[in-house]
Protein backbone atom coordinates (compact mmCIF):
# COMPACT_ATOMS: atom_id res chain seq x y z
CA UNK A 1 0.00 0.00 0.00
CA UNK A 2 1.37 3.19 -0.87
CA UNK A 3 2.46 5.69 2.40
CA UNK A 4 0.29 8.74 1.44
CA UNK A 5 1.45 10.57 4.80
CA UNK A 6 2.94 13.57 3.41
CA UNK A 7 4.99 13.49 7.01
CA UNK A 8 5.75 9.83 6.63
CA UNK A 9 7.31 9.75 3.32
CA UNK A 10 9.40 13.10 4.19
CA UNK A 11 10.72 10.97 7.27
CA UNK A 12 11.39 7.49 5.18
CA UNK A 13 13.02 9.73 2.43
CA UNK A 14 15.39 11.50 5.36
CA UNK A 15 15.83 8.07 6.72
CA UNK A 16 17.84 6.99 3.58
CA UNK A 17 19.86 10.29 4.08
CA UNK A 18 21.88 8.56 6.56
CA UNK A 19 22.31 5.70 5.27
CA UNK A 20 23.70 7.77 2.19
CA UNK A 21 25.82 9.92 4.41
CA UNK A 22 27.05 7.11 6.57
CA UNK A 23 28.32 5.20 3.39
CA UNK A 24 29.93 8.82 2.26
CA UNK A 25 31.94 8.98 5.42
CA UNK A 26 32.96 5.31 5.59
CA UNK A 27 34.16 5.38 2.16
CA UNK A 28 36.11 8.80 2.80
CA UNK A 29 37.59 7.15 6.33
CA UNK A 30 38.56 4.20 4.01
CA UNK A 31 40.71 6.65 2.36
CA UNK A 32 42.67 7.22 5.06
CA UNK A 33 41.87 10.65 5.73
CA UNK A 34 42.27 12.26 9.03
CA UNK A 35 39.74 12.55 11.77
CA UNK A 36 39.94 16.13 11.33
CA UNK A 37 38.75 16.05 7.48
CA UNK A 38 36.22 13.30 8.64
CA UNK A 39 35.13 15.96 10.66
CA UNK A 40 34.83 18.71 8.18
CA UNK A 41 33.35 16.71 5.46
CA UNK A 42 30.38 15.68 8.30
CA UNK A 43 30.07 19.11 8.69
CA UNK A 44 30.51 20.35 5.46
CA UNK A 45 27.20 17.58 4.48
CA UNK A 46 25.09 17.88 7.61
CA UNK A 47 24.96 21.82 6.79
CA UNK A 48 24.55 22.03 3.57
CA UNK A 49 22.41 19.20 2.51
CA UNK A 50 19.54 17.49 4.36
CA UNK A 51 18.21 21.72 5.45
CA UNK A 52 15.81 22.07 2.49
CA UNK A 53 12.28 21.97 1.68
CA UNK A 54 13.51 18.68 -0.06
CA UNK A 55 11.39 18.80 -3.04
CA UNK A 56 13.65 18.19 -5.29
CA UNK A 57 14.73 15.04 -4.11
CA UNK A 58 11.21 13.59 -3.04
CA UNK A 59 10.36 14.31 -6.26
CA UNK A 60 12.06 11.42 -7.59
CA UNK A 61 10.48 9.00 -4.71
CA UNK A 62 6.91 10.15 -5.84
CA UNK A 63 7.14 10.06 -9.95
CA UNK A 64 9.05 6.53 -9.39
CA UNK A 65 5.57 5.35 -7.24
CA UNK A 66 3.31 6.75 -9.37
CA UNK A 67 5.12 5.62 -12.54
CA UNK A 68 5.14 2.31 -11.25
CA UNK A 69 1.29 2.77 -9.70
CA UNK A 70 2.99 1.02 -6.35
CA UNK A 71 4.49 1.42 -3.40
CA UNK A 72 8.04 0.85 -3.81
CA UNK A 73 9.93 -2.09 -2.40
CA UNK A 74 12.38 -1.11 0.35
CA UNK A 75 15.36 -2.06 -1.77
CA UNK A 76 13.45 0.24 -4.41
CA UNK A 77 13.07 2.95 -2.15
CA UNK A 78 16.71 3.09 -1.41
CA UNK A 79 17.79 3.19 -4.71
CA UNK A 80 14.97 5.89 -5.92
CA UNK A 81 16.54 7.76 -2.78
CA UNK A 82 19.52 8.09 -3.91
CA UNK A 83 18.67 9.44 -6.99
CA UNK A 84 16.65 11.79 -5.12
CA UNK A 85 19.64 12.37 -2.39
CA UNK A 86 21.78 13.01 -5.75
CA UNK A 87 19.88 15.75 -6.63
CA UNK A 88 19.69 17.33 -3.24
CA UNK A 89 23.67 16.86 -3.36
CA UNK A 90 23.75 18.84 -6.66
CA UNK A 91 21.30 21.31 -5.34
CA UNK A 92 23.76 21.53 -2.05
CA UNK A 93 26.68 22.30 -4.70
CA UNK A 94 24.80 24.76 -6.38
CA UNK A 95 23.64 27.27 -3.57
CA UNK A 96 27.14 26.55 -1.64
CA UNK A 97 29.23 28.27 -4.86
CA UNK A 98 25.58 30.46 -5.87
CA UNK A 99 25.95 32.21 -2.35
CA UNK A 100 29.33 32.89 -2.65
CA UNK A 101 28.82 34.86 -5.82
CA UNK A 102 26.14 36.18 -4.88
CA UNK A 103 27.52 37.32 -1.96
CA UNK A 104 24.26 36.62 0.16
CA UNK A 105 24.04 36.06 4.06
CA UNK A 106 21.81 33.61 4.94
CA UNK A 107 20.30 30.31 3.78
CA UNK A 108 17.84 27.86 4.97
CA UNK A 109 17.79 29.98 8.22
CA UNK A 110 21.26 29.65 9.21
CA UNK A 111 24.64 31.67 7.62
CA UNK A 112 25.69 30.59 4.32
CA UNK A 113 28.50 27.95 4.52
CA UNK A 114 30.79 30.31 3.23
CA UNK A 115 30.49 32.59 6.04
CA UNK A 116 30.64 30.00 9.29
CA UNK A 117 33.78 31.00 10.67
CA UNK A 118 36.78 28.55 9.53
CA UNK A 119 35.35 27.57 6.17
CA UNK A 120 35.48 31.25 3.95
CA UNK A 121 36.91 29.99 0.49
CA UNK A 122 37.14 26.60 1.59
CA UNK A 123 33.13 26.55 0.80
CA UNK A 124 35.03 26.23 -2.98
CA UNK A 125 36.20 22.62 -2.30
CA UNK A 126 33.31 21.51 0.18
CA UNK A 127 30.64 22.55 -3.03
CA UNK A 128 32.93 20.38 -5.37
CA UNK A 129 33.35 17.63 -2.99
CA UNK A 130 29.42 17.56 -2.84
CA UNK A 131 28.92 16.95 -6.33
CA UNK A 132 31.71 14.39 -6.36
CA UNK A 133 29.73 12.53 -3.87
CA UNK A 134 26.88 12.23 -6.55
CA UNK A 135 28.90 10.00 -8.74
CA UNK A 136 30.11 7.80 -6.11
CA UNK A 137 27.36 7.12 -4.90
CA UNK A 138 25.81 6.17 -8.52
CA UNK A 139 28.89 3.63 -8.61
CA UNK A 140 27.99 2.05 -5.48
CA UNK A 141 23.96 1.93 -6.47
CA UNK A 142 24.14 1.22 -10.41
CA UNK A 143 27.50 0.21 -11.74
CA UNK A 144 25.18 -2.90 -12.32
CA UNK A 145 22.45 -1.32 -14.05
CA UNK A 146 21.93 -1.00 -18.00
CA UNK A 147 21.30 2.85 -17.48
CA UNK A 148 23.96 3.50 -15.32
CA UNK A 149 25.80 5.36 -18.28
CA UNK A 150 22.14 7.85 -18.86
CA UNK A 151 22.30 8.66 -15.13
CA UNK A 152 25.71 9.54 -14.85
CA UNK A 153 25.03 11.70 -18.56
CA UNK A 154 22.01 13.08 -17.62
CA UNK A 155 23.21 14.28 -14.63
CA UNK A 156 26.94 15.93 -16.09
CA UNK A 157 24.26 17.22 -18.56
CA UNK A 158 22.32 19.04 -16.29
CA UNK A 159 24.96 20.21 -13.95
CA UNK A 160 26.39 21.94 -17.37
CA UNK A 161 23.35 23.57 -18.08
CA UNK A 162 22.75 25.01 -14.78
CA UNK A 163 26.09 26.09 -15.04
CA UNK A 164 25.65 28.00 -18.03
CA UNK A 165 22.73 29.74 -16.31
CA UNK A 166 24.43 30.66 -13.63
CA UNK A 167 27.09 32.33 -16.22
CA UNK A 168 24.54 34.35 -18.22
CA UNK A 169 22.98 35.53 -14.62
CA UNK A 170 25.84 36.48 -13.06
CA UNK A 171 27.06 38.83 -16.55
CA UNK A 172 23.85 39.84 -16.93
CA UNK A 173 24.06 41.27 -13.42
CA UNK A 174 27.91 43.16 -12.95
CA UNK A 175 28.30 44.81 -9.59
CA UNK A 176 30.08 47.92 -11.27
CA UNK A 177 28.03 48.23 -14.20
CA UNK A 178 23.96 49.00 -13.80
CA UNK A 179 22.50 49.53 -16.63
CA UNK A 180 18.51 48.50 -16.85
CA UNK A 181 18.93 48.32 -20.69
CA UNK A 182 20.82 45.14 -20.74
CA UNK A 183 17.02 43.14 -19.19
CA UNK A 184 14.32 41.69 -20.86
CA UNK A 185 11.65 39.57 -19.86
CA UNK A 186 13.23 37.01 -23.10
CA UNK A 187 16.51 37.49 -21.72
CA UNK A 188 15.52 36.46 -17.90
CA UNK A 189 13.29 33.27 -18.97
CA UNK A 190 16.35 32.25 -20.44
CA UNK A 191 18.48 32.85 -17.67
CA UNK A 192 16.07 30.95 -15.13
CA UNK A 193 15.21 27.75 -17.48
CA UNK A 194 19.33 27.19 -17.41
CA UNK A 195 19.79 27.93 -14.26
CA UNK A 196 16.93 26.50 -12.10
CA UNK A 197 14.30 24.64 -14.85
CA UNK A 198 16.63 21.98 -16.02
CA UNK A 199 18.16 20.80 -12.20
CA UNK A 200 14.89 21.52 -10.81
CA UNK A 201 12.36 19.86 -12.20
CA UNK A 202 13.58 18.01 -15.67
CA UNK A 203 15.92 15.84 -13.65
CA UNK A 204 13.97 14.64 -11.18
CA UNK A 205 11.35 13.27 -13.04
CA UNK A 206 13.84 12.13 -15.87
CA UNK A 207 15.33 10.54 -13.24
CA UNK A 208 12.97 8.21 -12.34
CA UNK A 209 11.56 7.85 -16.06
CA UNK A 210 14.95 5.99 -15.82
CA UNK A 211 15.10 4.35 -12.95
CA UNK A 212 11.25 3.00 -13.94
CA UNK A 213 12.47 2.20 -17.63
CA UNK A 214 10.71 4.08 -19.73
CA UNK A 215 11.72 4.17 -23.20
CA UNK A 216 12.50 6.50 -25.02
CA UNK A 217 9.83 6.27 -27.21
CA UNK A 218 6.24 4.12 -27.85
CA UNK A 219 3.22 3.86 -29.61
CA UNK A 220 -0.09 4.19 -27.80
CA UNK A 221 -3.40 3.49 -29.43
CA UNK A 222 -4.69 6.64 -29.69
CA UNK A 223 -2.20 7.32 -32.32
CA UNK A 224 0.28 5.99 -35.30
CA UNK A 225 3.07 8.81 -34.48
CA UNK A 226 5.14 7.67 -31.52
CA UNK A 227 5.87 9.40 -28.10
CA UNK A 228 9.00 10.50 -27.10
CA UNK A 229 7.93 10.80 -23.22
CA UNK A 230 11.11 12.58 -21.96
CA UNK A 231 10.45 15.38 -24.53
CA UNK A 232 6.98 15.86 -23.71
CA UNK A 233 7.97 15.61 -19.84
CA UNK A 234 10.34 18.46 -20.82
CA UNK A 235 7.62 19.98 -22.75
CA UNK A 236 6.11 20.69 -19.52
CA UNK A 237 8.81 20.89 -16.84
CA UNK A 238 10.64 23.66 -17.89
CA UNK A 239 8.10 26.09 -18.10
CA UNK A 240 7.10 24.65 -14.88
CA UNK A 241 11.04 25.49 -13.92
CA UNK A 242 10.24 28.94 -14.99
CA UNK A 243 7.51 29.56 -12.69
CA UNK A 244 9.36 28.61 -10.00
CA UNK A 245 12.05 30.69 -10.13
CA UNK A 246 9.62 33.57 -10.86
CA UNK A 247 8.00 32.34 -7.82
CA UNK A 248 11.89 32.71 -5.76
CA UNK A 249 12.61 36.30 -7.81
CA UNK A 250 8.80 37.24 -6.43
CA UNK A 251 9.87 36.38 -2.96
CA UNK A 252 13.17 37.54 -2.49
CA UNK A 253 11.20 41.04 -2.85
CA UNK A 254 8.37 39.98 -1.07
CA UNK A 255 9.12 37.75 1.67
CA UNK A 256 10.62 37.90 4.95
CA UNK A 257 13.78 36.29 5.94
CA UNK A 258 12.34 34.11 8.76
CA UNK A 259 9.59 33.17 6.27
CA UNK A 260 12.05 32.55 3.32
CA UNK A 261 15.03 31.45 5.51
CA UNK A 262 17.45 33.92 3.44
CA UNK A 263 18.01 37.23 2.81
CA UNK A 264 16.79 38.90 0.28
CA UNK A 265 20.02 40.03 -2.18
CA UNK A 266 18.45 40.39 -5.66
CA UNK A 267 17.76 44.26 -5.93
CA UNK A 268 21.14 45.03 -4.27
CA UNK A 269 23.03 42.62 -6.61
CA UNK A 270 21.15 44.20 -9.72
CA UNK A 271 20.04 40.69 -10.71
CA UNK A 272 17.73 40.96 -13.87
CA UNK A 273 15.04 39.15 -11.71
CA UNK A 274 11.29 38.88 -12.87
CA UNK A 275 9.82 41.63 -10.53
CA UNK A 276 12.35 44.75 -12.04
CA UNK A 277 11.62 43.44 -15.52
CA UNK A 278 8.28 43.16 -15.14
CA UNK A 279 8.11 46.95 -13.17
CA UNK A 280 10.42 48.21 -16.29
CA UNK A 281 7.59 46.96 -19.04
CA UNK A 282 5.35 49.50 -17.59
CA UNK A 283 7.51 52.18 -15.72
CA UNK A 284 6.44 56.05 -16.13
CA UNK A 285 9.30 57.98 -16.68
CA UNK A 286 9.50 59.09 -12.86
CA UNK A 287 9.48 55.73 -11.85
CA UNK A 288 12.08 54.93 -13.93
CA UNK A 289 14.47 57.42 -12.98
CA UNK A 290 13.89 55.97 -9.72
CA UNK A 291 14.91 52.46 -10.61
CA UNK A 292 17.71 53.79 -12.75
CA UNK A 293 18.96 55.80 -9.90
CA UNK A 294 18.69 52.57 -7.04
CA UNK A 295 18.73 49.76 -8.40
CA UNK A 296 21.76 47.46 -8.01
CA UNK A 297 23.22 50.33 -5.14
CA UNK A 298 25.39 48.96 -2.49
CA UNK A 299 24.24 50.20 1.13
CA UNK A 300 26.41 52.72 2.01
CA UNK A 301 29.34 52.55 4.37
CA UNK A 302 27.02 53.80 7.68
CA UNK A 303 23.93 52.15 6.51
CA UNK A 304 26.19 48.35 6.46
CA UNK A 305 27.83 49.48 9.88
CA UNK A 306 23.80 49.56 11.09
CA UNK A 307 23.02 46.15 9.56
CA UNK A 308 26.53 44.72 11.09
CA UNK A 309 25.27 45.78 14.45
CA UNK A 310 21.94 45.02 13.73
CA UNK A 311 22.94 41.27 13.14
CA UNK A 312 25.35 41.36 16.98
CA UNK A 313 22.08 41.94 18.60
CA UNK A 314 20.54 39.17 17.38
CA UNK A 315 22.66 36.67 17.62
CA UNK A 316 23.93 36.43 13.97
CA UNK A 317 20.25 35.71 12.82
CA UNK A 318 20.50 38.13 10.07
CA UNK A 319 17.48 39.75 9.87
CA UNK A 320 18.14 41.47 6.47
CA UNK A 321 18.43 45.46 6.68
CA UNK A 322 17.41 47.40 3.83
CA UNK A 323 19.43 50.32 2.56
CA UNK A 324 17.75 53.56 1.31
CA UNK A 325 18.40 52.74 -2.45
CA UNK A 326 16.92 49.36 -1.88
CA UNK A 327 13.80 50.54 0.14
CA UNK A 328 13.19 53.16 -2.96
CA UNK A 329 13.07 50.35 -5.48
CA UNK A 330 10.47 48.52 -3.23
CA UNK A 331 7.87 51.59 -2.88
CA UNK A 332 8.23 51.66 -7.07
CA UNK A 333 7.12 48.14 -6.72
CA UNK A 334 4.34 48.48 -4.41
CA UNK A 335 3.27 51.52 -6.07
CA UNK A 336 3.53 49.51 -9.31
CA UNK A 337 0.62 46.67 -7.58
CA UNK A 338 4.06 43.86 -8.00
CA UNK A 339 1.78 41.86 -5.91
CA UNK A 340 -1.38 41.76 -8.02
CA UNK A 341 0.97 41.39 -11.11
CA UNK A 342 2.44 38.31 -9.90
CA UNK A 343 -0.73 36.80 -8.08
CA UNK A 344 -2.73 36.74 -11.55
CA UNK A 345 0.71 35.90 -13.43
CA UNK A 346 0.50 32.61 -11.02
CA UNK A 347 -3.61 31.91 -11.28
CA UNK A 348 -2.74 31.71 -15.57
CA UNK A 349 0.24 30.29 -15.32
CA UNK A 350 -0.86 27.53 -13.60
CA UNK A 351 -3.90 27.24 -16.02
CA UNK A 352 -2.04 27.07 -18.99
CA UNK A 353 0.11 24.23 -17.27
CA UNK A 354 -2.94 22.24 -15.82
CA UNK A 355 -4.21 22.11 -19.40
CA UNK A 356 -0.79 20.92 -21.06
CA UNK A 357 -1.06 17.95 -18.27
CA UNK A 358 -4.75 17.22 -19.28
CA UNK A 359 -3.50 16.40 -22.74
CA UNK A 360 -0.77 13.77 -22.44
CA UNK A 361 -2.39 10.67 -23.33
CA UNK A 362 -1.62 7.67 -20.66
CA UNK A 363 -2.51 4.93 -23.15
CA UNK A 364 -5.08 2.15 -21.59
CA UNK A 365 -6.09 2.22 -18.34
CA UNK A 366 -3.47 1.03 -15.91
CA UNK A 367 -1.14 0.76 -18.39
CA UNK A 368 2.84 0.40 -17.61
CA UNK A 369 5.99 1.82 -18.76
CA UNK A 370 4.04 4.90 -20.16
CA UNK A 371 4.10 8.85 -18.70
CA UNK A 372 1.30 9.71 -16.35
CA UNK A 373 -0.38 12.90 -15.46
CA UNK A 374 -0.07 12.59 -12.11
CA UNK A 375 3.77 13.01 -12.16
CA UNK A 376 3.09 16.38 -13.14
CA UNK A 377 0.37 17.65 -10.79
CA UNK A 378 1.85 16.25 -7.74
CA UNK A 379 4.87 18.18 -8.70
CA UNK A 380 2.79 21.25 -9.48
CA UNK A 381 1.14 20.52 -6.27
CA UNK A 382 4.22 21.28 -4.29
CA UNK A 383 4.98 24.78 -5.17
CA UNK A 384 1.37 26.44 -6.10
CA UNK A 385 1.28 29.46 -4.24
CA UNK A 386 4.53 28.45 -2.39
CA UNK A 387 5.29 31.18 0.65
CA UNK A 388 9.01 29.92 1.06
C1 LIG B 1 19.11 29.98 -8.15
O1 LIG B 1 19.41 31.30 -8.30
C2 LIG B 1 19.93 29.09 -9.02
C3 LIG B 1 20.86 28.21 -8.59
C4 LIG B 1 21.55 27.33 -9.56
C5 LIG B 1 21.25 28.06 -7.17
P1 LIG B 1 19.24 32.35 -7.08
O2 LIG B 1 20.55 33.01 -6.84
O3 LIG B 1 18.06 33.21 -7.36
O4 LIG B 1 18.90 31.40 -5.84
P2 LIG B 1 18.70 31.93 -4.35
O5 LIG B 1 17.62 32.97 -4.37
O6 LIG B 1 18.24 30.69 -3.61
O7 LIG B 1 20.02 32.43 -3.90
MG1 LIG C 1 21.50 33.35 -4.96
MG1 LIG D 1 22.28 33.28 -7.99
MG1 LIG E 1 16.70 34.09 -5.78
Amino acid sequence: MATTDKAARRAKFEGAWNVIRDELLAHFKACGMPAEAQEWYAKNLEYNVPGGKLNRGMSVVDTAEILKGRALTDEEHLQASVLGWGVELLQAFFLVSDDLMDSSITRRGQPCWYRVPKVGHIAVNDAFMLEGAIYHLLKIHFKKEPYYIDLIDLFHETTYQTEMGQLIDLITAPEDDVDLNKFSLKKHSLIVIYKTAFYSFYLPVALAMLFCRIPTSYILPSSPTPVAPYDVAKEILIPLGEYFQIQDDFLDFSGVPAQIGKVGTDIVDNKCSWCINTALAIATPEQRKILDENYGVKPTPAEKEIAKRMAEVNKGEEQGYLGEAEKRVKAVFEEMGLRKIYADYEENVCKKLSEMVDKIDEGAPGQEGVLKREVFRSFMSKIYRRQK
